[in-house]
């Protein structure tokens, strides 16, 4: 048996591959490391644990991967996730698909059998570099120790530029365990500088607007990332144009602003989609077509479309651009304002529409919105009405504080109805819409914003497929909340069924013991018995020190009660 000594030995013998890697990724900024190890890649392993980097020992390779992936949706650097070969690469897959399809940084690593095997039928020999391509910006064999500062300058280059999204590389053991050339060192990081836009184009879409009657924003998740809150408000205010945004986008423009429409996304026409109906513009700031189509707010695919993101857009029927402006979002709204003769708008108080505005029923969305959670804080019922619980759950939270709002029936309550005052802190993801991402994305949130309160929304079907990183956020020493909409269903699937097939099957289980089972992690546990219990309960376990697990039953009769009053709707509102 090699003892660690004798290996650290080898390595200090020659600056080793592996220890040339880590110089990169301290190069790039990247503090820490989420995975879990395998044979093929302990020489990287240990040069981590000689470097400035924290390694996250995880307990599942796809809780890395989302670890990985809500750090760095919430820093812009690329979150890192590590694995070995076969099976662990093949882990990292989900959340590294989810990166990409959410526009945010991500390098997956992994192992990978040796060049001198690597042609033949070989032990754990899955093509990797095959399986991770379709799911990422760049996908890549560092085939030769020569390649590495290179390969790796590249990968944070893709990953962290726009469009962001996730890089894969695979490191043979072979290459990992060889010595580094002499003299390679790691790249120099660039940063692409901010453009501005183009006058030419800012004058076309200038002329668009100042034609317009019922123009709109529609805000995702580009704007977010590109920081243009402040001057979204501006534009907003400028010409008294009212905001929706995607559910990416949400925060981007505060819930209690007099222009915001709230979130566009839902899987019925929901009162947000009538400020679309009538409007005869649409301009699209940082809005990416994945997140829903685009369909739903440009029916009969006639409405004018400004788009405002650093690259062009996506072809869709549905969105033919009038106009592209691809630069620096925020320079562009500017310059977009002050080109535009003042409209004739005096500035909005609170509740009301400012004047000079055909904001399409905007006072009245507000309204509908406003006077549905008001009805929800309010109900009592047990189980609780999913109202009451985003109610309570905003109650709860301050401002700044972040939810992590899971896949299921519980994301279209909460994306719907969660009033949001800053980006990135109702967390979602409408991309590949994947379960399962919010316990261990927690953990990514904590390490990237310490200072936040972090919530977890999660359904009982989605919490049990990760939550086995209790674990690791209790040895991190991590607190955070996770609330269970307890359901005993996968009940959005219960939902879809009901509604198109009148019936559902083969969608509901039983669940453990939730507060015995956050026990035996040393967690502490909460059971929901009345409506009334829950915001003190909320309150006592965000103000604790360790991770909290919430079960909260939830009675999704309201799902389609809502879609019937939704249903109702069409006529008052148009
Ligand atoms: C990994 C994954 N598997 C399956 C799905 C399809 N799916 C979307 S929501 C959902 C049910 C979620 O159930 P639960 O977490 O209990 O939340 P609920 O809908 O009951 O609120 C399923 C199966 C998915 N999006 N992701
Ligand atoms: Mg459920």
């Amino acid at each position: 048996m090699v003892s660690r000594s004798s290996l650290v030995v080898v390595n200090q013998s020659a600056r080793g591959t592996a220890e040339l890697i880590v110089e990169c990724l301290e190069n790039e900024g990247v503090t820490h490391v989420f995975g879990i190890p395998g044979e093929e890649n302990i020489h990287l392993m240990e040069a981590i644990s000689r470097s400035s980097i924290r390694y996250v020992l995880t307990r599942h390779e796809q809780g890395a991967s989302f670890m990985a992936e809500v750090y760095g949706r919430l820093t812009g650097q690329a979150g890192v996730c590590s694995a070995t070969l076969g099976p662990g690469a093949i882990n990292l897959l989900l959340g590294t698909a989810d990166a990409t399809t959410n526009s945010t940084p991500l390098v997956a690593l992994s192992a990978q059998v040796g060049m001198n095997r690597s042609f033949k039928e070989s032990h754990q020999g899955v093509d990797l570099v095959t399986m991770f391509g379709p799911a990422v910006k760049w996908s890549a064999l560092v085939a030769t120790p020569g390649a590495v500062p290179e390969m790796f300058r590249k990968a944070f280059k893709l990953a962290q530029t726009e469009r962001p999204g996730a890089v894969y590389l695979a490191i043979p053991e072979d290459v990992e365990k060889a010595p580094a050339a002499d003299g390679q060192e790691p790249l120099p990081v660039n940063v692409p500088r901010p453009d501005e836009p183009s006058p030419g184009q800012v004058e076309r879409a200038a002329a668009l607007l100042r034609e317009a009657r019922a123009p709109v924003v529609l805000a995702g998740h580009g704007a977010a990332r590109a920081d243009a809150g402040p001057a979204l408000r501006r534009f907003a205010e400028s010409l008294g144009i009212p905001v929706a945004t995607t559910f990416h986008g949400k925060g981007v423009f505060p819930s209690d602003h007099p222009l915001a429409l709230g979130a566009v996304g839902f899987m019925r026409h929901d009162y947000v989609n009538f400020g679309f109906d009538r409007a005869d513009l649409i301009i699209a700031v940082g809005y990416e077509l994945q997140e829903f189509d685009p369909v739903r707010i440009n029916p009969s695919g006639d409405t004018k479309i400004i788009h405002l993101h650093r690259f062009p857009a996506e072809v869709d029927a549905h969105y033919d651009v009038a106009v592209g402006l691809h630069s620096d979002i925020g320079r562009s709204l500017d310059a977009l304002a002050a080109a535009v003769a003042p409209r004739n708008v005096t500035a909005p108080r609170e509740g009301t529409a400012p004047s000079g505005v055909a904001a399409p029923g905007g006072v009245r969305i507000r309204a509908l919105l406003a006077a549905e959670l008001a009805r929800g804080q309010k109900d009592n019922r047990f189980p609780l009405a999913p109202a009451r619980i985003v109610a309570d759950t905003r109650a709860a939270l301050r401002r700044q504080d972040i939810a992590l709002v899971d896949t299921g029936a519980l994301k279209m309550w909460m994306a719907r109805l969660y009033p949001t005052y800053e980006p990135n802190t109702c967390l979602i993801s409408n991309g590949l819409s994947t379960m399962a991402w919010t316990v261990p994305g927690a953990i990514g949130a904590k390490i990237a914003r310490p200072d936040c309160r972090v919530l977890v929304a999660t359904g009982d079907g989605a919490f049990l497929m990760n939550s086995q990183e209790i674990e690791t956020a209790l040895r991190l020493g991590l607190a955070f909340v996770i609330l269970i909409w307890v359901d005993d269903a996968y009940g959005l699937i219960s939902w879809k069924m009901d509604l198109e097939i009148g019936r559902n099957v083969d969608t509901t289980f039983g669940n453990p013991d939730f507060v015995a089972y956050a026990e035996s992690f040393g967690a502490t546990g909460y059971r929901i018995a009345t409506a009334n219990e829950l915001l003190p309960t909320l309150r006592t376990a965000l103000a604790a020190d360790t991770v909290s697990v919430i079960a909260c039953p939830v009675d999704y009769s309201a799902n389609l009660e809502l879609i019937e009053s939704l249903g109702d709707l069409d006529e008052s509102l148009s």
